[in-house]
């Protein structure tokens, strides 16, 4: 029998028709709790992950253990803006003594609002190094002000922008130490006892039987809706992909397995792996193969830079799993998002990926819906696409959202449309028609005259149509089952958290299904040997 336990169900959630990140909205919601035990308290319950969802009293708890600290340094994405200026706004309030910066991408994409903080300092840059700076100067007692990648505010609030560092060479990243992974670390609980610290327990439930990693930063192109245009604006060579030798990434790997053995995968979250050039490859996937091997999955791979070789590679290093951005199935689209990836290359790159499906989990293709820029025939023509695309895949499906000081805030302003920000979950979609087919497709592709039956009845993001939440609801059940269904075929757990996987690995089950069930690529000697070969000539007319 389970033990009593309260379970609560928020419903009735009445947000603002629009809100901006840094606002501060009113969110109502009802609170149901059917479970045989009383909630300890109803503010555990957060709202769309926004920033709100802290309650006044836990910004107090946290703000109290921080004020412990000389230094308190703030990390967030635009999303968790609003909850990082509470927290710091509290740190000051009660001890104004405390030195705090922020940084993370929301300074470095939307400076002026960091600054407005009640901050000693913002982040406007990479860190590693101008942090370093930063402190040697204030232990020493030096003047710090002139650090560079950082804005300073005096007592009197006037702020001192300081320019930017040049970008960390790839040299330069080759002496940082490996990220910190599982050692002292502390996570701030709902649960009144404030800071705890970090358990292999946390990572089980945050990662699986996962490690997430990133090799290489960068990415050649500037889609309008993404946070690289403001990098690129703040420094062009930020297009370059650099990264650090392949031992380095092989050794940060072997680092976080001794920590926890029961690690079976890696995510990489490079915005653009694929491309890495083809000899440095090579030259990861032989010392992976000796020295990790165990699978990996490929999140930032841009159709443009998908090729055979590559693939073959990679799969053959143990690469299962790979994530692509496609966003439109329409050319006037991809324009409007300044992407560079013709349709025909899309296609041909999901022919390549089909190629290797025996030893894939389905790939994902990334897709932004609910653009109130698209027409009809956008929307039908992503949805063509979806139909046509060599099966099997899966798709992510984002709600098109505005990053401030995008391009694509500045596109939005002069088309007049003023968008939900991305404070909300960026998978909130539209329980539009479109989105309802779109994930039908993704669970099965419907005889075509099924498919033109619902052609006609799909509407533009902005026409008045009839919505399907329902409908959308219960697509996204078989959807997720088949998704989990793959990972669990290939014995990969990253996306089911929690303890299953690592009582299975525990037990030795999870290695012998893997050997029963997932395929491996294996190649002679002689192809990994003309692999290597061609990729320098490759390499060199590419
Ligand atoms: C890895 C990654 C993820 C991972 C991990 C996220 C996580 N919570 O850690 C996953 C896949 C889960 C993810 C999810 C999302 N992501 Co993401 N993600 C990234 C990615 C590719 C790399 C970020 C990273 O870790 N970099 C490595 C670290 C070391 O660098 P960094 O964070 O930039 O920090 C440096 C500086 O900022 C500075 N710094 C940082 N903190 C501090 C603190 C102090 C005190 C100082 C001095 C300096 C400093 O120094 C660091 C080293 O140089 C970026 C794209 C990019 N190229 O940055 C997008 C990015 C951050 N993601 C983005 C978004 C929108 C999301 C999602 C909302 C998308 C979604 N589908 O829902 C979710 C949010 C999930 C969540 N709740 O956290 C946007 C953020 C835009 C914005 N303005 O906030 C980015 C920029 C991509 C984009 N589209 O533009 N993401
Ligand atoms: C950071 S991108 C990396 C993917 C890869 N570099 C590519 O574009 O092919 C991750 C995905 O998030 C989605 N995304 C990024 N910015 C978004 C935005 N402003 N609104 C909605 N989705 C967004 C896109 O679908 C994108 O493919
Ligand atoms: S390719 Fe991906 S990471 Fe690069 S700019 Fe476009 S969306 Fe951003």
């Amino acid at each position: 029998m389970g033990t009593a336990s309260p379970n609560l169900t928020v419903d009735n959630v009445v947000t603002p028709a629009q809100w901006r990140v840094g606002d501060t909205v009113n969110v109502s919601y009802r609170v149901n709790n059917t479970g045989s035990r009383k909630a300890p308290d109803l503010s555990d319950i957060g709202v769309l992950r926004s920033a709100g969802s802290l309650e006044p009293e836990d910004i107090d708890l946290a703000a109290r253990d921080l004020i412990k600290s000389d230094l308190v340094g703030f990390s967030s994405m635009t999303g968790y803006s609003d909850l990082t200026r509470k927290l710091i706004t509290r740190v000051k309030e009660l001890d104004p003594s405390t030195y705090v910066i922020w940084g993370g991408i929301h300074p470095i994409i939307h400076t002026e609002d960091a600054a407005q903080a009640p901050v000693d300092a913002i982040c406007t840059g990479e860190g590693e190094l101008a942090f370093a700076e930063w402190l040697e100067h204030y232990k020493n007692g030096t003047d710090f002000t002139n650090t560079q990648n950082f804005w300073f505010k005096d007592k009197q609030g006037n702020i001192k922008r300081n320019g930017f560092r040049p970008l960390m060479s790839a040299k330069e990243l080759e002496t940082l130490p490996y990220p910190k992974y599982a050692g002292e670390e502390w996570l701030y609980s709902h649960d009144s006892e404030g800071f705890r610290k970090i358990t292999r327990s946390h990572y089980l439930h945050n990662d699986g039987l996962a490690y997430q990693a990133i090799w290489s930063i960068g990415c050649p192109l500037h889609c309008t809706f993404c946070g690289n245009t403001v990098f690129i604006a703040n420094d062009p060579k930020y297009k370059r992909i650099r990264h650090t030798s392949a031992a380095y990434i092989v050794g940060e790997v072997q680092r976080a397995r001794e920590i926890h053995p029961h690690l079976n995968t890696v995510l990489f979250h490079d915005d653009s792996f694929m491309a890495i050039p083809l000899t440095e490859l090579t030259d990861f996937a032989t010392l992976w193969r000796e020295k990790v091997n165990l699978p990996f999955c490929v999140y930032g791979v841009i159709p443009s830079y998908v090729q055979r070789d590559k693939l073959e590679v990679l799969t053959w290093a143990g690469m299962n799993r790979i994530r692509m951005g496609i966003q439109s199935g329409s050319e006037r689209i991809l324009k409007f998002y300044r992407r560079p990836t013709p349709l025909p290359r899309v296609e041909s790159a999901a022919a390549d990926l089909a190629h290797f499906s025996k030893y894939h989990i389905n790939p994902a293709f990334d897709i932004i819906v609910d653009n109130p820029i698209e027409t009809r025939q956008d929307v039908v023509d992503t949805l063509e696409l979806i139909y046509r695309l060599p099966r099997p895949f899966t798709c992510n499906v984002f709600s098109l959202r505005v990053i401030p000081n995008s391009v694509l805030e500045k596109q939005m302003q002069e088309a007049g449309i003023d968008l939900e920000q991305i404070n909300a979950n960026f998978n909130s979609l539209r329980p539009t028609l479109a989105n309802v087919v779109l994930y039908m497709l993704l669970v099965w592709k419907m005889p075509r005259k099924w498919f033109e039956k619902f052609l006609p009845h799909v509407r533009a993001y902005s026409d008045p149509q009839t919505m399907h939440p329902i409908l959308l609801t219960l697509v996204r059940i078989p959807w997720l089952l088949k998704q989990a269904f793959r990972h669990l075929r290939f014995g990969e757990f990253s996306v089911i958290t929690g303890y299953s996987g690592f009582i299975l690995w525990k037990i030795g089950l999870l290695g012998l299904w893997k050997k029963l069930f997932a395929r491996k690529l294996e190649l002679p000697r002689e192809r990994v040997e003309a692999l290597t070969m061609n990729a320098a000539a490759a390499d060199a007319t590419s």
